[in-house]
């Protein structure tokens, strides 16, 4: 039976007309002690949910509708190294990149764990080489920049953890991360570097990717012009990581400088494999034993932890009930860290290309809003320009904020004024201001509209002790899981992506379109073969 035609479904449906007529401020009235019981401890994530608009019958419904979902069953059947990921008959076990030694997680009865730690350990040995010195250029010189090239999930990953754990980097060494195809890209990444000290890591699962290809084939160039045409210089300025041994070779890169994973690894869901080598190179080996040992936290929480206080299947719910029932499309995500800059793209595919289908897994039409549309940058830049749309707008715009109780630098007082936004941003957004109380300061009445916010605005607030790997491995844990959660509910497969396949295609269709010495017959439709047509012309200056 689809979901949409459960009783727990439908008790939902039934139950939101209630909730819809209810405000924060209500509920936090009736309810003194709300925002000390509506939250959740796991490891050093704290998670208020109070200022959701949800009652206690809300969130029992939610979580029968977790149970009616079969939730757990899915959980537990990504956990067994089941082939969840139905279209492309494969496993789903990012959480085996971060079980324990020893531990046993089998696919097609082999236990990939051991797997798992060889690679690790052969990615601790190279990173120490790297930043010991010991392993240098083709001339002999130290590394001073590794350059990660991929795209999607071999790049948001490691790129979102590099920028926010650059402070636990070691600084004479830098990474960049080339991944658009735009040529400017790799220009304005590496004009003002030298080829001698700079190591590439060519970051692709297929290593067919035409924009990583692409760049790798570039960055061979640039190193190799420097280094005098030298073939033999490419084995020191170049390793990968794929599972295509056969190409990498091709490339001429040393198998041995191959760091592997597998087809259960999803790429949004890779950056804890050797995915997040350059990583591994900026934070050293133990900071990215700590961040795997956070992962693992929130793995575990989210195994054994019961519906009602296990934070990411709260966090799916909450979405869900916004999403399905009370009509909001968007989830804002609202870092109050300089250094998490890059979490809401990196959240952005995690959450929309996991969740963005429109069929089930058998292939039906879905009954419901799926996919939750991801967006939102660190605060408070953000409440200088797009949060007047959340306090104010017509729209219904849940939030997720996200601070840290100590920072990486206490300048003056700087850490409490930031965080003092933290606090205040989610407070006027829940409770607002009356038209009562804006008349009350003596605005003149044709003002009080314009200067009153109606408040009712629902947000999650996760504060964290502070930014390290151990806590960022939480937190993306946490993210990983929720998404998980809400695929299982709306029973779609979150570990495919077939939709970005289209447009890959009919761009290898448009190249030699493009490149073609004579007019080209173009059969695409009226608009492309225009715009094609103009674009010739203006490449030929005519
Ligand atoms: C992620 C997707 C996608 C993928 C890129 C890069 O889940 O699969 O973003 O990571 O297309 O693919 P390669 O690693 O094969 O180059």
């Amino acid at each position: 039976m689809p979901i949409t035609e459960s009783p727990a479904w439908r008790a939902l449906q039934a139950h939101v007309e209630h909730v819809a007529s209810l405000h924060l401020r209500d509920l936090f009235a009736s309810d003194p002690r709300r925002g000390e019981t509506m939250c959740l401890e796991v490891g050093d994530l704290y998670l208020d949910y109070s200022k959701n608009r949800v009652t206690a019958e809300t969130l029992r419904l939610l979580a029968d509708l977790a149970r009616a979902a079969g939730v757990e069953k899915l959980r537990d059947a990504m956990f067994a190294g089941e082939k969840i990921n139905v279209t492309e008959h494969r496993a789903v076990l990012h959480v085996a990149l971060r079980a324990p030694a020893g531990s046993v997680i089998e696919v097609d009865e082999v236990n990939v764990v051991p797997e798992v730690h060889r690679v690790l350990a052969e990615m601790r040995a190279f990173a120490e080489r790297v930043r010991s010195g010991e392993w240098t250029g083709h001339t002999g010189k130290r590394i001073r920049t590794v350059v990660n090239i991929g795209i999607g999930g071999s790049d948001l990953g490691p790129h979102m953890a590099y920028d926010a754990l650059v402070d636990f980097s070691d600084r004479s060494i830098e990474c960049r991360f080339v991944s658009n195809v735009d040529g400017n890209e790799f220009w304005e990444l590496t004009y003002d570097l030298d080829p001698e000290e700079t190591l590439f890591i060519i970051s692709s699962k297929t290593f067919t990717t035409l924009e990583t290809m692409t760049n790798a084939h570039t960055a061979r160039r640039w190193v190799l012009e420097a280094l005098g045409g030298d073939e033999r210089g490419v084995g020191r300025h170049f390793v990968a990581v794929s599972t295509n041994t056969e190409a990498v070779a091709a490339f001429g890169i040393d198998p041995a400088n191959m760091f592997e994973f597998w087809d259960w690894v999803g790429g949004r869901y890779s950056y804890d494999s050797a995915i997040g080598l350059s990583l591994m190179i900026a934070i050293g080996p133990d900071r990215f034993e700590e961040m795997l040992r956070g992962f693992r936290l929130m793995d575990d929480h989210f195994r054994h932890a019961p519906i009602e206080q296990n934070m990411p299947i709260l966090l799916g719910l909450l979405g869900i009930w916004y999403g399905d029932f009370l009509g909001a499309e968007t989830l804002a995500v609202l870092p109050y860290s300089h250094y998490l800059g890059r979490l809401t793209p990196y959240l952005q595919q995690l959450a929309m290309e996991s969740n963005g289908k429109s069929v089930d897994r058998e292939g039906r039409p879905v009954g419901m809003q799926t996919g939750e549309i991801v967006w939102g940058q660190p605060g408070t830049n953000g409440q200088h320009a797009f949060y007047q749309l959340i306090h104010q707008g017509t729209k219904l715009i849940p939030c997720d904020f996200i601070g840290f109780a100590r920072s990486r630098h206490e300048l003056g007082n700087h850490q409490d004024v930031f965080m003092a936004n933290f606090f205040a941003q989610p407070e006027a957004l829940a409770f607002g201001k009356t038209a009562e109380e804006v008349a009350a300061e003596g605005v003149p009445p044709e003002e009080v509209p314009h200067r009153t916010f109606p408040g009712n605005r629902p947000s999650n607030s996760i504060l964290i002790s502070e930014l390290s790997p151990f806590t960022l491995g939480q937190l993306i844990a946490l993210y990983e899981h929720k998404t998980f959660t809400q695929g299982a509910i709306w029973n779609i497969n979150s570990f495919d992506q077939w939709g970005v396949e289209l447009g890959k295609k009919l761009a290898q269709d448009i190249i030699p379109e493009l490149d073609a010495a004579t007019e080209p017959d173009l059969g695409h439709d009226s608009s492309t073969n225009a715009l094609i047509r103009r674009y010739r012309r203006l490449r030929a200056g005519r």
